[in-house]
């Protein structure tokens, strides 16, 4: 009985010190306990040479970043298949007020039509001159949850468990459709002239960790391949893949303009967003919403969540290799500041919420400050400050930074400053075509 009572005791003491041993998890939020940090310097090559031209930042300098990010965070995604084959259907004339046409588009990822297709929707203005810009942007509960109409197809595929909403059994119901259409404003956006294709990001790969058996993944594996090697695709680099795949449908067909193609995300999918846009420079411009850790935030500020927090919550998300800088910041030949530097000198707008502190809007910020340097030398204006703004402040430049009072979350304030920042750097309507050419 002694016995038993001393094992009780013991047992409880380790549960006591583990969970002792977590508290160091807390999140920081205190940005007076911000580690000190040095960050790896985008214009400097491994070899210690000073970049000092476009030239050298394309030829040198660049590759090494983007192989950097490919084989130690997000992994090696596959080639572009060589056929691309979609098909195209009406799904309703006439909607939004009678200013637009939804349309799906399956597009079969592997090029044939075994394998898995995603489905895209497309809201197209109808009265815009065409072809049209738009925005490409993956969505997190069906296309079908992007706005009430009744007839846009039910994804059948996995979905995250909410029954209030209309999620059971994994699946999407009838009850759910609409549930995000507050994030996804379509007349307001199709008024500014612009179109929006999206998808269910769980039409490339299901959100779980089920070691890579569903989704995109084993399509690609060589013979006897169980799961990616370490540096190859975690699910992030797969969105971003499937993205890509939208670009090669939009580069055939004539109602957008492949030229003129912002690829935007929010949270997970803002981190896709920004790897979408340093691997495929088709992406005109990259947007990311609230994408935090792995996405725009500084790693090493250790502020909200980090590395080892994201690769233990979801560690499908990023390669086998990234989980060797868990609580190892500072050994990381990279930083966030250079995922932003491999879009340049493209428009990239990063957004950030003020209570997101999660997601660390001061480290979205300066990730956007210390990639100015990159964006210069490209021969840009950069970020137009060094001091980050006020909410409601949007600093339009070609590097952007936009932070708005709330949540987490996408709302149609930050559709009217996605649209603006689009306007301008493509020259679009008549105040910003004003304010565009004097972007300097
Ligand atoms: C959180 C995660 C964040 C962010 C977010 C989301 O749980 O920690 O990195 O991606 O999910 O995607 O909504």
């Amino acid at each position: 009985m002694r016995w038993a009572l001393w094992v009780l005791v013991a047992s409880l003491g380790a549960v006591m010190s583990e969970s002792i041993g977590r508290a160091g998890d807390e999140p920081n939020y205190d940005e007076s306990k911000v580690p000190s940090y040095e960050l790896p310097d985008p214009l400097k090559s491994a070899s210690g040479r000073t970049i000092i031209s476009p030239e050298e930042w394309r030829r040198v300098r660049r590759p090494e970043i983007l192989k950097l990010f490919t084989e130690q965070m997000y992994g090696r995604a596959p080639k572009r298949p060589e056929a691309v084959l979609f098909e195209e259907s009406l799904i309703a004339d006439n909607v939004l007020g009678g200013k637009g046409e939804f349309r799906n588009v399956r597009i079969w990822l592997l090029g044939r039509r075994e394998g898995p297709a995603m489905d895209v929707l497309l809201v197209l203005p109808k009265k815009a001159p065409r072809p049209v810009p738009a925005f490409v942007a993956m969505n997190f509960r069906g296309n079908a949850s992007t706005h009430p109409h009744p007839k846009i197809p039910l994804s059948r595929n996995w979905m995250r468990n909410d029954p209030r909403r209309g999620f059971v059994d994994h699946r999407m119901t009838e009850k759910a459709r609409g549930v995000a259409a507050s994030r996804w404003p379509y007349e307001q956006i199709l008024d500014r002239g612009y179109a929006v294709a999206t998808v269910y990001y769980g039409d490339v790969d299901p959100d779980f960790d089920d070691g890579f058996q569903n989704g995109i993944h084993p399509w690609f594996y060589r013979p006897g391949q169980r799961r990616p090697a370490p540096d190859e695709w975690g699910s992030i680099a797969a969105w971003a893949w499937g993205l890509s795949r939208i670009m090669d449908y939009l580069e055939r067909q004539d109602r957008i303009d492949p030229k003129h193609v912002a690829v935007m995300g929010h949270s997970r999918l803002g981190k896709t967003a920004l790897w979408a846009g340093a691997t495929d420079s088709r992406f005109g411009i990259v947007i990311s919403n609230n994408s935090g850790c792995g996405g725009a935030a500084l790693s090493r500020r250790r502020f909200g969540e980090t590395v080892r927090r994201i690769n233990t919550s979801f560690p499908h998300w990023f390669c086998e290799n990234f989980k060797k800088y868990n609580d190892r910041e500072d050994a990381m030949p990279f930083d966030q500041h250079m995922l932003l530097a491999l879009i340049a000198p493209r428009p990239v707008l990063v957004c950030s919420a003020e209570e997101d502190r999660w997601a660390d809007p001061r480290g979205e910020f300066l990730s956007c400050l210390h990639a100015d340097p990159v964006y210069r030398l490209l021969g840009t204006d950069g970020l137009g400050t060094k001091t980050m703004p006020p909410v409601h402040r949007p600093v339009l430049t070609t590097v952007g930074y936009h932070i708005r009072a709330g949540k987490h979350d996408v709302t149609a304030l930050d559709w009217k400053v996605y649209c603006d920042f689009a306007d301008r750097h493509w020259k679009r309507g008549g105040k910003s075509e004003r304010r565009g050419g004097a972007a300097k």
